[in-house]
């Protein structure tokens, strides 16, 4: 029996989106969804009771980190990820195939798996696929990923066919090492690069071994957005539709739009906590640089459209202040409102997508938000 369950609710007759439920351990997501990112068993500035407030249904950590300090035994006596950092909804752990290489020093790839060096004290490290499961069956979140190399956007052809055929090994590896089927989900990764054989051969290859859900891995790495988009058209129509799709690392609001109507479940990213610690906020009408001089007497909220604690209760100007003055309020009332601005978006594409309304939804968006890359 495997962990979780997708259940297809409906497809949007003008986008061909998909609305559906996710059954896990720990209580049913609606999808599509937006998983915020708790890297070190935290969402930055934000307590359990605070994500619940804003309507975050899943998050995310990382096995990489979270296996350098403080050690997934650790976080196993405890009594789990849940457990340890006080979070009762579901949790899914990436495999730190994407962390291993962006984070660490000197990594060498064998077929065996990766060594590197952390980033934290320069030790020396191994990861294989065997060793990233047993680390993931630790750390016990509902969903799991396998270990894959995402392959850099320079990587030419030869190296993305090599590259995406170990990671297939890899996650037969996974497969066989997972101790856990019925608690914990173990999700493929499709790689393949910017190439469309690759792309097609890796979805088949890694749908032919059967797991309860898949991933878009090796986008969101510099390609320009129409080449990302054009990679989904070549991947996704090789998913089976009774199982959760999920695009690994990505998160700006038009990219979430584009990619739900391409047939995505599930989008993790640490763009919107990231730059609200740096004083950059979504609103309705695109993106806006809080610090900046405009808003020094602007007593109005961040987004009027806004229902989050941060726009109920403070202004602009208040925030801008905060920012000026290195307050750490500043961080935590950013926070608030990014992750809110994007679980509401998730939850208006749910509801353009019960309506069979999506396109419509989508240029209503962006005439207000602007078409920007980002
Ligand atoms: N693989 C894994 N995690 C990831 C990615 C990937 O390709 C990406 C790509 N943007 C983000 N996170 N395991
Ligand atoms: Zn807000």
């Amino acid at each position: 029996m495997s962990a979780i369950r997708y259940e297809l609710i409906k497809q949007c007759k003008q986008s061909g989106a998909r609305l559906g439920k996710l059954h896990t351990p720990h209580g049913i997501i609606e999808t599509p969804i937006f998983m915020p990112v708790g890297t070190q068993a935290t969402v930055k500035a934000m307590t359990p009771e605070e994500l619940k407030e804003i309507g975050a249904q899943i998050i995310l950590s990382n096995t990489y980190h979270l296996y350098l300090r403080p050690g997934e035994r650790l976080v196993e006596r405890a009594g789990g990820l849940h457990e340890f950092m006080n979070w009762d909804r579901p949790i899914l752990t990436d495999s730190g195939g994407f962390q291993v290489f962006s984070l660490s020093d000197l990594r060498n790839i064998t077929e065996e798996g990766v060594t590197f060096r952390s980033h934290l004290d320069g030790s020396k490290h191994f990861i294989s696929p065997e060793k990233a499961i047993e680390i993931e069956n630790a750390l016990g979140a509902d969903i799991i990923m396998a270990f894959d190399e995402c392959t850099p956007y320079e990587a030419d052809y030869e190296y993305t066919k090599n590259s995406m055929e170990r990671t297939l090994r890899w996650a037969e590896r996974c497969k066989s090492a997972h101790k856990k089927p019925d608690k914990q989900a173990l999700f493929g990764i499709v790689q393949g690069g910017m190439f469309k054989d690759l792309r097609e051969i890796s979805a088949k290859e890694t749908v032919k071994m059967d797991f309860p859900g898949y991933a878009v891995g090796g986008l969101s790495i510099g390609e320009p957005k129409d080449i990302m988009y054009q990679v989904l058209d070549w991947t996704v129509p090789f998913l089976p539709e009774n199982k959760p799709r999920y695009l690994m690392g990505v998160g700006s609001p038009d990219a979430l739009l584009e990619g739900v109507i391409r047939g995505i479940d599930m989008f993790d990213c640490v763009l919107p906590t990231r730059i609200a610690r740096n004083g950059t906020v979504f609103t309705s009408k695109g993106k806006v640089v809080i610090k900046n001089a405009e808003h020094a007497e602007d007593f109005s909220p961040l987004d009027d459209e806004c229902d989050c604690y941060t726009c109920k209760n403070y202004s602009r100007a208040y925030i801008r202040h905060l920012f000026k003055a290195k307050e750490i309020l500043a961080a935590r009332l950013a926070t608030i409102h990014n992750l809110r601005f994007l679980l509401k978006l998730m939850e208006d594409i749910r509801r353009a997508i019960m309506e069979d309304s999506l396109l419509d939804f989508k240029e209503e968006f962006f005439k207000k938000y602007g078409y920007t890359q980002d």
